[in-house]
């Protein structure tokens, strides 16, 4: 018997509509990530402070935080070990609302943000102002879950996810940049995901 000619299939790598930056293949399932243990949350001390190169220092209660502006907006996860979660809905407060409260100093250009338990993200105050970070309370309609960041997360869509800073706890105004937790270890600072900005030179592990 003569074999049939194999019909060659190009593979098809779906990238939804020109929304996974390279490299990056959607997740079917959304993994928790994150280095040591989910912070517990008391709404009685819990406390966010904006301080450093403000004219005014912020120290919200849970309850004040919760009646600032609020917003809702798409914002994917891009996780540098190449999965991305779509189609999250957030709801919070505009990172760029939270600078404008607490009137940056001129001399300020970039915001540390300061997770429960020390973690930290670094980026310059115009990617903070950009349209569509939030600083997330919610999540299609629920409040956030312990594990992916409750109370309060960063969301910084257009970069790598280790920037969107789960338990966010304050920000940090300063005139010179001070790398992150995964910035130290060798993961490129700007962190754009359409650029794939993964690592500052070389594979360092995993963030
Ligand atoms: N505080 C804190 N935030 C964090 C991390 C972390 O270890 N600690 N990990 C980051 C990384 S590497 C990723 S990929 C995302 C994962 O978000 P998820 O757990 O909601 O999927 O959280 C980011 N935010
Ligand atoms: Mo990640």
């Amino acid at each position: 018997m003569i074999a049939r000619p194999r019909k060659v299939r190009k593979p098809v790598i779906d990238d939804h509509a020109g929304r996974l930056p390279p490299g990056q293949i959607a997740a079917k399932r959304w993994p928790a990530l994150h280095k040591g243990e989910v912070p517990p949350f008391d709404p009685e001390t819990w406390e966010f402070r904006v301080w450093g190169l403000v004219g005014r220092e912020l120290r919200l209660s849970w309850e004040t935080f919760q009646a600032l502006p609020r917003v809702t907006a798409d914002g994917d996860l891009h996780c540098v070990a190449r999965w991305s979660k779509l189609d999250n809905c957030w709801d919070g407060a505009p990172g760029r609302e939270l600078l404008r409260l607490t009137e940056p100093s001129p001399a300020a250009r970039f915001v540390i943000m300061h997770a429960e338990g020390g973690y930290t993200a670094n980026v310059p105050m115009e990617t903070f102002a950009e349209e569509g970070v939030l600083l997330a309370v919610g999540l299609d309609g629920e409040p956030l879950t312990p594990k992916h960041g409750a109370p309060v997360r960063a969301v910084l869509p257009r970069l790598y996810a280790w920037k969107s800073v789960k338990w966010l706890r304050g920000l940090e105004l300063t005139a010179e940049d001070r790398p992150g937790f995964w910035e130290n270890y060798g993961y490129h600072n700007d962190a754009d995901a359409w650029k794939e900005e993964r690592f500052a030179d070389g594979d360092p592990g995993r963030a």
